[in-house]
């Protein structure tokens, strides 16, 4: 179906009257397709924002749903900001159809930063999600859902990029001879945080983990993080796998698919912003262990993210989103280049890396 018919549809049967007005493409997100959506209900205007969902990576919306209602639930007065999500006439917050798999959510006003400007915006990211999950994370424990098993599992993420490997174009390997050798070089290392969460080394909690600066929503006022934005990856984890996006993505004011490698540069005020403000946002919760593995975290979840990428290039860019040949590549290369200077930032001897 056209886009415009299948939005149209889509908006159409949400409980309440709504008719839709006009629309466009939203966002950066490399998984999801997502709109902005104006409508008209009962004569007021309205804007909403459109889902839809990728089904190759969410083929079951049903665990993605159980996990929203407790979010729902969970944030509800507790001044963690979700933004408000719509159900179908059905009273489901998803909605399937030959057209794909949907989801409506309120439009929530704020500037969504792809790359960081001040520490102080960094630490207010880092509060946030660090606020977020360990707002989830309380007593009771919910029962969340595993939505993505394994996500953060690095050596399963590595055993990926060697099926890849074993299958990829002569071209394609040729291209990134350097960044497997770099993957050689770190593979013991990237395992380690894996390891101590499978030994019971680090509390198991809640985690959004695609915990990226832009996925949180800063008001243009008070500078605050209104929303906390993508929330189909919530579910069990270890917090740390969040700091390590952050870190990866606001600690410095490189692009993700930067050429210039020269302007991918680590700031250690942005550093210590991003730790700081996940100290605040968890208000005292994290363990001596925990504190041990937040910058060794952001170096295994770079290193991850990078891995991650390659593999998709070697496979002829099938997952990530990508508007240009190499993105992939170049994607992973802005990632290695950071471990590379992160690891730096390590004391020597630390158990992390
Ligand atoms: C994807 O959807 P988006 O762009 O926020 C990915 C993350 C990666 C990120 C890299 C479900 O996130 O895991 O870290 O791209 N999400 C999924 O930018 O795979
Ligand atoms: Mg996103």
């Amino acid at each position: 179906m056209e886009e415009a018919a299948a939005l149209k549809a889509v908006v159409a049967e949400l409980s309440g009257r709504f008719e839709m007005e006009a629309w466009s493409r939203l966002g950066r997100g490399h998984i999801h397709r997502t709109y902005e959506v104006r409508a008209r209900e009962e004569g007021v205007e309205r804007t909403l924002v459109v889902q839809r969902i990728n089904r190759t990576v969410f083929p079951d919306c049903r665990p993605l749903a159980a996990n929203l209602e407790w979010m729902i639930e969970r944030t509800r007065g507790m001044g963690v900001g979700i933004p408000a999500v719509f159900r179908f006439r059905t009273g489901q917050l998803f909605r399937e159809d030959a057209s794909g798999t949907w989801r409506v959510m309120e439009r929530v006003e704020g500037d969504c930063l792809e790359v960081i400007d001040t520490p102080e915006r960094a630490r207010e990211a880092a509060r946030a999600f660090a606020a977020f999950v360990f707002c989830l994370d309380g007593e009771p424990r919910l029962p969340w859902a595993v939505v993505l098993p394994g996500f953060h599992d690095t050596p399963s993420r590595l055993a990926r990029l060697d099926e890849a490997r074993s299958r990829a174009s002569v071209e394609r390997l040729g291209a990134c001879r350097e960044e497997l050798a770099f993957v050689e070089a770190w593979r013991d290392r990237a395992g380690r945080l894996a390891a101590v969460l499978d030994s019971g080394g680090l509390p198991a909690r809640v985690a959004h983990h695609d915990a990226k600066l832009n996925n949180v929503l800063f008001d243009r006022e008070s500078g605050r993080v209104r929303a906390v934005l993508d929330l189909d990856t919530v579910m069990p984890g270890t917090p740390l796998y969040d700091l390590g996006d952050l870190i990866r993505t606001a600690s410095h004011r490189g692009a993700e698919d930067e050429r210039d490698l020269s302007k991918v540069r680590i700031d250690p005020e942005l550093l210590q912003a991003l730790c700081e403000g996940y100290r605040e946002g968890a208000e005292g919760a994290l363990t001596g262990a925990e504190e041990a593995w937040m910058l060794p975290a952001g170096v295994t979840i770079t290193l991850e993210t990078g891995v991650r990428f390659l593999t998709d290039y070697l496979d002829g860019d099938r997952y990530f989103a990508t508007s240009r040949p190499d993105q992939n590549l170049d994607r992973c290369r802005t990632q290695f280049e950071l471990v590379r200077q992160l690891a730096a930032w390590i004391p020597k001897g630390c158990h992390g890396i």
